[in-house]
């Protein structure tokens, strides 16, 4: 099994903030995968998650064994439920939704997938999720039938994070949702980093170097990108020097 959990865990211990790429198997165009996948290589990313809220494509599955076949980036699923497993990748985010009152995305889903996850050989990154208020509604909280946390409510935000941390989740992972209209303001990354010791990922509609920049700096950890790299390959270079040029600065 794949040690990523200790590895995140080791980075943030360092200071290091690290990079991941969303590809969702919905939205990628499959005849360039394989020279986009090249093409990440020459980069800084330091992990790819492949999932989404919805998979309508039969793409799933062939967007995991070519990142395999091509790259050796650690692949991690970002399931949207629990059929989204495939245990070719090295690991599966086990996404609670503790933003949301819906038990099927507390506990549900996961009672159907855990037989298929103890037999498979992903490592199981159990991590808090929660969905925040974006500007519009997004995939992910119509699926999920859950309300987002209010944008401009850290506190809640915060108190969500430190009950998830205390039942023993590993990671907490903010979203905006997938092209989300405003990114996580600064001032809820914040209160959820001063309040918890877990890895912090952040994501959501970051579609700028500055937004990247902003979310590093409140204390995010991980930070995901997705949509703006659909809409332009260049962005996945220009953020990933970003994260390192971040990373420099800090330990000078
Ligand atoms: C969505 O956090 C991810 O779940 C990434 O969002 O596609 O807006 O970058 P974007």
């Amino acid at each position: 099994k794949s040690d990523i959990l200790k590895h995140i865990e080791s980075k943030v211990a360092a200071g290091k903030k690290s990079l991941a790429l969303l590809l969702d198997p919905d939205k990628l165009d499959t005849d360039s995968l394989h020279d986009r996948i090249l093409a990440i290589k020459s980069l800084s990313v330091d992990y790819i998650f492949v999932g989404g809220s919805l998979i309508s494509s039969d793409n799933f599955e062939f967007v995991i064994n070519s990142l395999k076949q091509y790259s050796d980036l650690p692949v991690i699923i970002f399931p949207g439920n629990g059929m989204h497993i495939y245990e070719n990748a090295d690991a599966i985010l086990l996404l609670q939704l503790i933003s949301g009152r819906n038990p099927d995305f507390l506990i549900g889903q996961h009672v159907i997938a855990a037989p298929k996850l103890k037999r498979s050989n992903l490592e199981i990154l159990p991590t808090g999720y929660m969905l925040v208020e974006s500007g519009v509604a997004t995939t992910v909280s119509y699926i999920s039938n859950t309300t987002p946390l209010p944008a401009n409510k850290p506190d809640i935000a915060a108190c969500t994070a430190i009950a998830g941390e205390m039942l023993g989740l590993k990671l907490i992972y903010m979203d905006a949702g997938s092209g989300a209209q405003n990114p996580i303001k600064q001032e809820m990354i914040a209160a959820v980093k001063k309040n918890v010791g877990v890895p912090l990922i952040v994501g959501g509609g970051i579609n700028t170097v500055e937004k990247a920049i902003a979310a590093l700096e409140a204390g995010a950890d991980v930070i995901v990108i997705g949509n703006a790299v659909e809409k332009d390959p260049g962005f996945l270079n220009e953020v990933a020097k970003a994260v390192q040029k971040f990373n420099i600065s800090e330990t000078a």
